[in-house]
C-alpha cells in the first residue's frame, strides 16, 4: 500500500503514534508519506519507504495568520497524484479531517478516487473539538471520513455522546514497541540521579494545564516526607515556568529535576520505580503505557480511557483527580513494600504486552484493506505492494 499520513510533527502522542505508526507500516513493507509541517519529532533516522513531504505555509503581507489548511490540502493532493498514494490516513481531527475532505473531493474532482481515515485521539474531541468554534465541522467531518477510529473505548463513548454520529467508529488502542520500550541496564543513570539508593520517580507530558503537573510535585513531596526519593519531570510546555516556580517555592526544588525534552525517554524509564499520571483527561495515557513497557507501575487518575490501561491494584493504582493524598498512599504502599513494588512492576509489563505493536499492527493493516474495499473507485488503479 501506499499511505499518506498527516499528523502533528510535535511531542503530542497523536504525533507520537502516528509516526510510530508509519514507520511500523515502512517496516512490513508499505510505501509511507508523511505530511506535515516539520519533521516528525520522532522520525530520526532514514527509511527506504519513507518519505517526508513539509508543508510551507507562505507568509503573505494580508494574512494574520499563514492558511495551513489550505497549504496542507493542496500538499496532500499533489503528493497522492505524483506518488499515486492508495489512502491517506489522518490523525486528530482539528483541522486533518476537515483537510483531508477537501483534499479527498479535489482529487475526486480529477478522477482519482483516495480514501482517508481519521484517528480521534483525546483533546481533539473532549476538550478541543466540542468547542463551538469546531463542533460543526469536527461532527460533519468525522461523519464523512471513510474510515474513522479512536484509541480507546472510552473516546469512543466520548465521541459519540458529544457529537451525532451516523456511522462506525473502530477501536484501536494505543500501542507500544518493545523495541525500543523495554527495562535495560542503565543501573549507570540511576547511580548518577540517586546516588544513595533512593527511590525514583518519573512524569513525563507536555506540560499542559489538562496534565495538572502541580498534583506530581504535591504527591511527591508526601512520598519524599517518608521514603527518600527523586523526581524526574520530562517534557516541557506551557505550564513549565509555573510549575517550576511553584516547586521553588515550596521546597526549593530539592530532590526535584525538570528535564525539559528528552528524546530517549525509555533510558530514564528504564530505572524508574513509579510513574505518575494526574491528568484531568486522558483519552489512553500513552505515556503510561511506555512506562509500563518498561516495567514501571503507574499511579494515575482514573479518568477516560486511564482504567484500559492500568489496572488498580495490580499494574498500579486509580485515584480521583485531584486527590494527591490517596495517590501519595497508593504510591507509598508500593515504595515500602519492596516485594509488591516488584509485583507490580512484573504485572505493568504482561499488561504492556496486551498493547504490543505486532498486535496492535495487524488490526490497522486490516483496516486499512477493508477501508480500501469498500471504496474501490470505479477506474483507479491501486498500487499492489
Ligand atoms: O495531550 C497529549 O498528550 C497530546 C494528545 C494529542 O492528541 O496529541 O494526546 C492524546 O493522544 C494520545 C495518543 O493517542 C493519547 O494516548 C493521550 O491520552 C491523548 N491525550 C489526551 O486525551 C489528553
Amino acid at each position: 500500500m501506499k499511505i499518506g499520513i498527516v499528523c502533528y510533527p510535535t511531542y503530542g502522542g497523536s504525533g507520537v503514534l502516528a509516526t510510530e505508526l508509519g514507520i511500523a507500516m515502512a517496516d512490513k513493507g508499505h510505501e509511507v508519506h508523511f505530511i506535515t509541517y516539520r519533521t516528525p519529532v520522532r522520525l530520526a533516522a532514514f527509511h527506504t519507504n519513507i518519505f517526508f513531504h513539509e508543508v510551507e505555509g507562505d507568509g503573505y503581507a494580508l494574512f494574520e495568520y499563514a492558511p495551513y489548511d489550505t497549504a496542507l490540502a493542496s500538499k496532500m493532493v499533489d503528493i497522492a497524484t505524483f506518488f499515486k498514494l492508495d489512502l491517506f490516513h489522518v490523525h486528530y481531527a482539528i483541522p486533518h479531517a476537515a483537510v483531508a475532505f477537501l483534499a479527498r473531493n479535489i482529487l475526486k474532482s480529477k478522477g482519482l478516487h483516495i480514501p482517508f481515515i481519521t484517528t480521534l485521539h483525546g483533546t481533539d474531541i473532549t476538550l478541543v473539538g466540542t468547542n463551538k468554534s469546531f463542533l460543526p465541522v469536527v461532527e460533519f467531518t468525522i461523519n464523512a471520513s471513510d474510515g474513522v477510529t479512536v484509541v480507546s473505548e472510552s473516546l469512543k463513548r466520548d465521541t459519540l455522546s458529544s457529537f451525532k454520529i451516523n456511522r462506525d467508529i473502530k477501536v484501536i488502542h494505543n500501542f507500544v514497541d518493545f523495541k525500543r520500550f523495554r527495562k535495560t541496564n542503565k543501573d549507570h543513570f540511576k547511580k548518577a540521579i540517586a546516588p544513595d539508593g533512593e527511590k525514583l520517580i518519573i512524569h513525563t507530558s507536555n506540560f499542559r494545564k489538562l496534565k495538572r503537573v502541580d498534583d506530581v510535585i504535591k504527591v511527591f513531596q508526601k512520598i519524599s516526607d517518608q521514603v527518600p526519593s527523586k523526581l524526574l519531570l520530562i517534557g516541557d510546555g506551557p505550564d513549565r515556568q509555573r510549575v517550576e516556580e511553584y516547586c521553588r517555592e515550596v521546597c526549593q526544588c530539592v530532590d526535584v529535576r525538570f528535564l525539559g525534552r528528552q528524546d530517549a525517554v525509555e533510558e530514564l524509564l528504564a530505572v524508574a520505580d513509579l510513574f505518575i499520571m494526574p491528568s484531568a483527561s486522558e483519552s489512553f495515557g500513552l505515556a503510561a503505557l511506555e512506562a509500563m513497557a518498561c516495567e514501571v507501575p503507574v499511579i494515575s487518575s482514573n479518568v477516560g480511557g486511564i482504567p484500559e490501561v492500568n489496572i488498580h491494584g495490580k499494574t498500579g493504582f486509580l485515584s480521583d483527580v485531584g486527590d494527591i493524598d490517596d495517590m501519595a498512599k497508593n504510591a507509598l504502599s508500593l515504595l515500602l513494600d519492596d516485594q509488591k513494588l516488584t509485583e507490580f512492576k512484573q504485572n505493568a509489563l504482561a499488561q504492556a504486552q496486551k498493547f504490543d505493536l505486532a498486535n496492535i499492527l495487524p488490526a490497522y493493516e486490516a483496516y486499512y484493506q477493508e477501508v480500501l474495499e469498500k471504496n474501490k473507485p470505479p477506474t483507479n488503479v491501486q498500487s499492489t505492494n
